[in-house]
């Protein structure tokens, strides 16, 4: 079925943030597995993803992860991205490494360690400065493993004086947006482990703090497209993590263990205006521990324009009517019909009239590059989640 010239261009101006993290190594708590060629630093990561984004033209900005991607130099690290045809994008804070965290960063009850975890956000703000970077993205590891462990309404209201410090030192366009995530590593509550208490969080800062939404942070059975939706009508979808999961925070493939999720989720995106709208970020937040990583980050995207393509060309019209006549079964063939909709000859063609290769996944193979890598990048410490 050929594409549309609105699907074209819509698809023409898609782009999706990589994370850097990505492409070093990491694993489960059993084994992390090292694989030939895995970057030693952050240069050599931006290096990699600049490469998903020369075989596919989907993947210009490459977010970073403090302080695994610490360097001397962030303007240097910038140039670096910008010499190989790529910027720097979102800026991850970590608290979530440290001893010191064991009970709370943001929410916790002792200044001393609330006042290091709040620097930490603001010298992120600083590398966001010298990287050009827009947004900020905290993910929180807060939270109890047992009732009556921890206050929970105090931790709410330390969260958000914590919250405002840091939202007051953004600057010009500068954006900061709240992860959530049900459960893992606190297992009995969390502080942030919903759209909700995100919204409220980020609602009560201003107009500059947005909502993430990582598809993998939700109890199984969850209407995903549902929050989107509803994010997207208040106006604070900041940003999505993509990745797919079987399980739980499994962060494997977008795309990969449901589909027709990602086509639900991507289809009410463009409902909502979402595709066309800069303040919307696509970011992966990926680990590929069995699976070679840049290959691993070329697949995700195409698997992310593959669903775009399907979900933009639903037919709306016949859609509403079958709404608005309640013909349920015609509403969802409507659906269903894009949604086995095979574009990919249609999208391989479209590569190669850009100058693209048809299948970006076999030519990167044919590149070299994994070999090249994998020869000069012998010895030293393999950077890679957590490292
Ligand atoms: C937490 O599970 C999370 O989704 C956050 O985005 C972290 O920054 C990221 O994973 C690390 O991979
Ligand atoms: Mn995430
Ligand atoms: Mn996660």
């Amino acid at each position: 079925m050929p594409l549309t010239p609105e699907t074209l261009s819509t698809l023409e101006a898609q782009s999706i943030e990589l994370p850097s993290w990505a492409f070093g190594n990491s694993g489960t708590r059993f084994k992390v597995f090292a694989t030939a060629g895995t970057p030693r630093d952050p240069f050599e990561k931006i290096a990699d993803a600049a490469q998903v984004n020369r075989f596919t033209a989907l993947a210009p900005t490459v977010a970073l992860h403090i302080p695994w991607d610490k360097v001397d130099d962030y303007a240097a690290l910038r140039r670096h991205a910008e010499d190989l045809g790529v910027t720097l994008g979102t800026i991850n804070s970590n608290t979530f490494q440290d001893d010191d965290y064991k009970f709370g960063a943001l929410t916790h009850h002792d200044d001393r360690i609330r006042r290091k975890a709040i620097d930490h956000h603001l010298e992120c703000i600083d590398i966001m400065d010298a990287t050009g970077s827009r947004d900020l993205k905290i993910w929180l590891a807060e939270g109890s493993n047992y009732p009556g462990q921890a206050d929970l309404r105090a931790r709410q209201d330390r969260l958000q004086e914590s919250l405002q410090e840091i939202y007051a030192r953004l600057t010009g366009e500068q954006r900061l947006v709240l992860e959530y995530k049900f459960f893992e590593p606190a297992f009995y509550h969390t502080d942030v482990p919903d759209w909700g208490t995100s919204y409220v969080q980020v609602a009560a800062l201003g107009e500059r703090a947005m909502v993430c939404l990582d598809t993998g942070h939700h109890a199984p059975g969850t209407n995903i497209e549902f929050i989107v939706m509803q994010l997207q009508r208040l106006g604070k979808l900041g940003s999505f993590d993509f990745n797919s999961r079987f399980y739980a925070d499994d962060d494997l493939i977008v795309g990969a263990a449901d589909p027709f999720q990602l086509f639900r989720i991507l289809f009410e995106v463009n409902r909502g205006g979402g595709l066309q709208n800069p303040d919307v970020v696509f970011m992966l937040d990926q680990c590929h521990n069995v699976e070679e990583k840049i290959p691993g980050q070329i697949r995700s995207v195409l698997n992310v324009q593959e669903m775009t393509a399907r979900a933009l060309s639903v037919d709306g019209d016949a859609l509403d009517a079958a709404q608005r006549a309640n013909d349920v079964l015609g509403a969802n063939a409507v659906l269903m019909d894009a949604f086995y909709t095979d574009v990919r000859p249609a999208l391989a063609e479209w590569r190669e009239s850009r100058g693209l290769a048809a299948d970006p996944m076999a030519a990167y193979a044919a590149s070299g590059y994994q070999e090249k890598i994998a020869a000069d990048r012998v010895g030293g410490v393999q950077a890679g989640w957590g490292a």
